[in-house]
């Protein structure tokens, strides 16, 4: 070790030590850190070798994987000019008149965010990501933006990849400088199910902006525009870079019967947003119930009446909004979300690749490398195998979302959840069960966190075979899910038209509710004297300064951020671990090359495992650089 260092040293070879010679020669300390590291790197490996991944349930035996090809790219020279150039260039105003009048329309890709969220429970890594960001940069510098930070990976990143999220930020700015990036920010509940304080929002923005974040994405779950304006506020005032605030899609705006979603609704909820200082309207249709000819009539409306871009947002969990993409072209719309081929379809967007053809000779269509494209659909096709325990299982398109109205990042993630709660064969009772309690709310805005509420109380009524009729007969008896509780008492905010007050009076029973903003009932953060103390606590952990961005993800997630930190502490950095070692360890006589930091790397090869001592400890051996070094990990079975 450190001694083998110091006695191999030419300077001690030669015999000239003196007294400062350790001093002298600090990269005798770098070696052992580097060797500590690569201790916690077998010794991760070791344990998912021995244990398994704690997130992969049942892994398949022998499971075929096939080996992702990276598509070709230039590397020599400066990234081709893009989004990111011209908001550069322009500053967020004059940016967003130009993609106002700019006649074609743009593509935003979803692959590294919400497709992922919504086909594979978000669990994609940097690792996989990491490998096209800077070929897709340069090979398809015509794209709007990348949408790849925000909504459910923030959490998901700590809890189950431990990793960074700012970290991931960072290194997708740096493969993607000419390219505008893109996040999801749930307004006043930032990237988390619930309220946090203003100041604390407002950092977090800065920060994400610092890092390398553009667009803002920002809706709130009710459409609240008290959640949503304090937000673009803060994306005007902490960066320089674009506050989409965003509409919310419910309902059927074609629907003679709707009266509470119709298009007064969405235009004045529009006008406002407009009003409020955003510098491109999202229109979310987070449950893909966008109709084709609704799409039409809605962005028509909005084009007339507003002066700013729109960007469209769905999913095709229906498998017919390919056609709701092209009425909206027809409309005038600045911007439709698609993901790459390999990750696009039912609970995600729309195919990127066959969105391009579809508007090939069309006079808004846009150009792109199509044979590129389809190189990068092969690449995730064949990542995604990797990510096969948290598929969702679902097969073919529904119509039944137009009854449920269900999120795709929701719906996909219902099914492996029923299952857990041992509700398999009563899927199809949860998402009716879902319909009706939307009813029973008063008919509200679901997207995250208020649809967790609508799912919570749907699974709790069918787990304990309650009716709605139950609940109104003899609901004071009841005790409700947490979230159902919090939502009425205001926590999540006002929903359109208010609560309705019988339903309000069962949940809450003697409990007040309130009609104020949930943030004004929080602390302001004390940053100064908090984040002290929290360098206090984290400082020898990380094996580097801790920043303003590990407070921010510790306030945002106290107890995940902290169990990622132990994880850290155990097994260093796993972020460069490969995805197939990550979730199912190695194979004898496997050799693996895994990046320590850049330029450092380690050549891994496992040998066997021995045996199992007395106390449960099982040793493995590993070849690492050269040199056969022995792990020991509990045995967990
Ligand atoms: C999120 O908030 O994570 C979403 O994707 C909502 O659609
Ligand atoms: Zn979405």
């Amino acid at each position: 070790g450190f001694l083998d260092n110091i006695l191999s040293h030419p300077t001690f070879r030669r015999g000239e030590v003196t007294v400062n010679f350790i001093k002298e020669h600090p990269e005798l300390f770098e070696i052992k850190k580097t060797r500590n590291r690569a201790t916690k790197m077998v010794k991760f490996l070791g344990d998912v070798i021995i244990n398994g991944n704690e997130d992969v349930k049942d892994p398949v035996k022998k499971k075929q994987f096939i080996k992702p090809v990276v598509p070709s790219f230039d590397d020599t020279g400066s990234y081709p000019k893009g989004t990111k150039d011209l908001l550069t260039e322009y500053g967020p105003e004059k940016f967003s008149r130009w993609l106002l009048h700019e006649g074609k329309v743009h593509f935003t890709d979803t692959t590294m965010r919400d497709a992922h969220q919504s086909l594979l429970a978000t669990r994609m890594r940097t690792y996989d990501m990491q490998k096209v960001a800077e070929g897709f940069a340069r090979n398809h510098p015509e794209i709007f933006s990348m949408e790849i930070w925000g909504g459910a990976t923030f959490d998901v990143c700590m809890r189950f990849l431990k990793e960074n999220p700012w970290e991931r930020l960072r290194i997708l700015r740096q493969a993607m400088p000419n390219i505008l990036m893109q996040m999801l920010l749930r307004g006043s509940n930032g990237v988390g199910y619930t309220a946090y304080p203003d100041n604390l929002i407002e950092k977090f923005v800065e920060q994400a902006w610092e890092n390398g974040i553009d667009v803002f994405r920002i809706f709130d779950s009710l459409n609240w525009m008290e959640s949503i304006a304090p937000c673009i506020e803060h994306v005007r005032k902490r960066t320089n870079g674009l506050a989409e605030g965003t509409i919310c899609y419910t309902g059927d705006i074609m629907n003679p019967k709707e009266t509470k979603y119709n298009l007064e609704y969405y235009i004045q909820l529009a006008k406002d947003i407009e009003n409020a200082g955003a510098h491109i309207i999202g229109i979310k249709d987070m449950a893909g119930i966008l109709k084709p000819d609704a799409a039409f009539e809605l962005v028509s409306a909005l084009k007339s009446r507003i002066n700013i871009p729109l960007h469209l947002h769905t999913h095709d969990t229906s498998s017919i909004q390919a056609a709701t993409y092209l009425k909206a072209v027809e409309a005038g719309v600045d911007v439709i979300d698609v993901a790459i081929g390999g990750l696009s379809g039912l609970t995600s967007q729309p195919n990127f690749n066959s969105i391009v053809e579809m508007l090939r000779f069309h006079d808004r269509g846009r150009a792109f490398n199509s044979d590129k494209l389809n190189e990068y659909s092969q690449y995730w096709e064949a990542v995604r195998r990797y990510y096969y325990p948290f598929e969702s299982g679902l097969k073919a398109g529904s119509g039944e979302v137009y009854k449920h109205e269900i999120p795709g990042g929701q719906y996909s993630n219902l099914k492996p959840q029923a299952e857990s709660l041992g509700l398999a064969d009563r899927f199809h009772e949860i998402t009716q069960m879902y319909s009706k309690v939307n009813e029973l709310f008063g008919d509200i805005i679901k997207v995250t966190p208020s649809s967790k509420v609508v799912g919570d109380m749907a699974q709790y009524l069918v787990s304990n075979n309650l009716s709605i009729e139950d609940v109104m007969e003899k609901g004071e008896e009841l005790s409700f899910p947490q979230s159902v509780k919090s939502f009425f008492r205001g926590d999540l905010g006002q929903p359109h038209g208010g609560f309705p007050e019988k339903i309000q009076k069962i949940v809450l029973k003697e409990e007040k509710p309130y009609t104020e903003r949930p943030n004004a009932h929080l602390e302001p953060i004390d940053f100064e004297k908090e984040f002290a103390e929290f360098k206090a606590t984290f400082e020898d952990g990380l094996g580097r300064e801790v920043e303003i961005t590990d407070f921010l993800s510790y306030k945002l997630y106290p107890k995940v951020f902290t169990d990622a930190y132990n994880h850290h502490l155990e097994f260093g950095s796993v972020m460069n671990v490969p995805t197939k070692n990550f979730f199912y360890g190695m194979e004898p006589g496997e050799e693996i090359i895994v990046e320590l930091d850049k330029g450092k790397t380690l050549l891994i090869e496992f040998l066997s495992v021995g045996e199992t001592n007395d106390d449960g400890m099982a040793r493995i051996f590993f070849k690492v650089n050269g040199q056969t070094r022995a792990v020991e990990v509990k045995d967990k079975s």
